[in-house]
């Protein structure tokens, strides 16, 4: 089993933790990783000035160009005999981001991914119908280990092939799954179509992450699938899924970060700037155990904000769920939007379901956003006074006019089990 007494320890106690894993970190790098030698002495750090975690701030920023400057292993802080593991991200565009596990991060990917479990409701002697991707992604793999730890039966499914996921949910009697939200949203309609009756399903928790989702995704999982959903986050560059996790019993109020491996902070997109618990901003990981691939202040991209909950049942500090990435933020006539802040509108009428995407093209110099939704079962597409109704919502919530296309249940493309992108960019 793994230790859970770390998710019960005193602020004081966290912050020694970090302290001296940070101080050993730093020292590491300096010695180990010429890129990060370099960036030292470019800012004049010493691994001597960092005393304690209250001076991560002092220390430089990691982005994703950096990784992609040294591919694929010119980061690695360890020699390859020592690395037991690789896995990659595809990008959108250009080469892919390159990571590395030694044993000691195989070991504690799945020690963090079992307490994700835990947490989302799982424990050992449950079945985990794994539908993530196994591959080059660190979701499948991710979730295995984590759940072989806790003592779970693993049914490695991977994505896709709908037809026979459902046999298996069916037949195998899985407790516990796990997929992109997305892809939990197809499953759930596929059942409903062939008139599978999901209360019978065996599986009661649900462990949904890779992508931003919302309330309307979670409210039509549950109910079409019977099942609690909870939040996983994390990202290869980290270590993978089990970055953080959601309690089932406390949905809604964040994500637990398990800040003794992985120290977040929040800080202004534009300046770099730290900002205070409960303000958005991008998320940033400082890694304080990891081997192969440590980094300092990795710059996620993802667009969140972090809090101390006291009422909760474990320390460690909540994230809210993504809002989205900074580099998927569309900006529309000089406003900002995220996808799920469509989402959100979208969710407040009962006539809508949560399938939808949205279109954005440029007619002449504007850019324009047509939301394609479609209407729920037994509500009507053609009814010109739904469109209204989103657009006036729309337009009142996130200020911006966007052209509505209401369109009938099961024709906007969905999830075939990856990540599923909301937006489609003819411009
Ligand atoms: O998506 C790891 C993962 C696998 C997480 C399975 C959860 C479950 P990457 O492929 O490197 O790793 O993509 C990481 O996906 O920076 C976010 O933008 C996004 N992301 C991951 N989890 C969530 C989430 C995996 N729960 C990138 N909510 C991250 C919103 C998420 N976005």
């Amino acid at each position: 089993m793994y230790n859970a007494a770390i998710e019960a320890a005193s602020l004081d106690e966290l912050r020694n933790l970090q302290s001296e894993r940070l101080r050993t970190l730093v020292k590491r790098l300096y010695k180990d990783v010429p890129f990060y030698k370099q960036q030292f002495d470019a800012n004049g750090i010493h691994p001597s000035d960092i005393k304690g975690i209250e001076d991560i701030h002092r220390l430089p920023f990691t982005k994703k160009n950096d990784l992609r400057d040294n591919y694929p292993f010119g980061m690695f802080a360890k020699p390859m005999d020592e690395v037991l593991r690789i896995h990659a991200s595809s990008g959108t565009t250009g080469k892919p981001t390159v990571v590395g596990y030694t044993q000691n991060d195989l070991d504690v990917f799945d020690e963090v991914v079992a307490r994700s479990l835990v947490c989302a409701g799982a424990r050992a002697g449950m079945k985990l119908h794994n539908a993530y991707g196994y591959g080059l992604f660190t979701g499948g793999l991710g979730m295995h280990g984590g759940a072989t730890k806790l003592g779970m039966a693993v049914i490695p499914v991977s994505g896709g092939m709908t037809e026979r996921q459902l046999t298996i949910l069916q037949d195998f009697k899985p407790e516990v799954m796990c997929c992109t939200p997305s892809y939990a949203q197809t499953l759930s309609e596929e059942c409903a179509k062939r008139g599978i009756d999901t209360e019978k399903l065996a599986v009661q928790y649900a462990i949904l992450g890779a992508e931003p989702w919302t309330e309307a995704i979670r409210e039509q999982v549950e109910a079409g699938l019977h099942v609690t959903a909870t939040n996983i986050y994390g990202l290869s560059e980290i270590i993978g899924p089990g970055v953080s996790q959601e309690d089932f019993e406390e949905k809604g109020t964040g994500s637990y970060v398990w800040e003794d491996h992985f120290f977040p902070e929040i800080v202004d997109k534009d300046t770099g700037e730290a900002l205070p618990y409960g303000e958005e901003g991008v998320l940033v990981f400082t890694t304080l155990t990891k081997e192969a691939l440590p980094l300092i202040r990795y710059w996620t991209n993802d667009i969140c904000s972090i809090q101390y909950d006291n009422n909760a049942k474990r320390s460690h500090i909540k994230m809210s769920s993504i809002k989205g990435r900074a580099d998927d933020m569309l900006i529309i006539r000089g406003v900002n939007l995220f996808h799920t802040q469509v989402e959100e509108v979208i969710h407040q009428f009962d006539f809508l379901s949560p399938n939808y995407r949205l279109i954005v093209e440029r007619a002449g110099t504007m850019d324009t956003v047509t939301v394609e939704v479609e209407t729920a079962k037994g509500a009507d597409y053609q009814n010109t006074v739904f469109g209204e109704k989103l657009k006036q919502k729309i337009k009142a919530t996130i200020g911006l006019s966007m052209a509505i296309d209401l369109k009938a249940p099961d024709s906007i493309p969905r999830s075939q089990g990856g990540k599923l992108s909301r937006i489609l960019d003819k411009r």
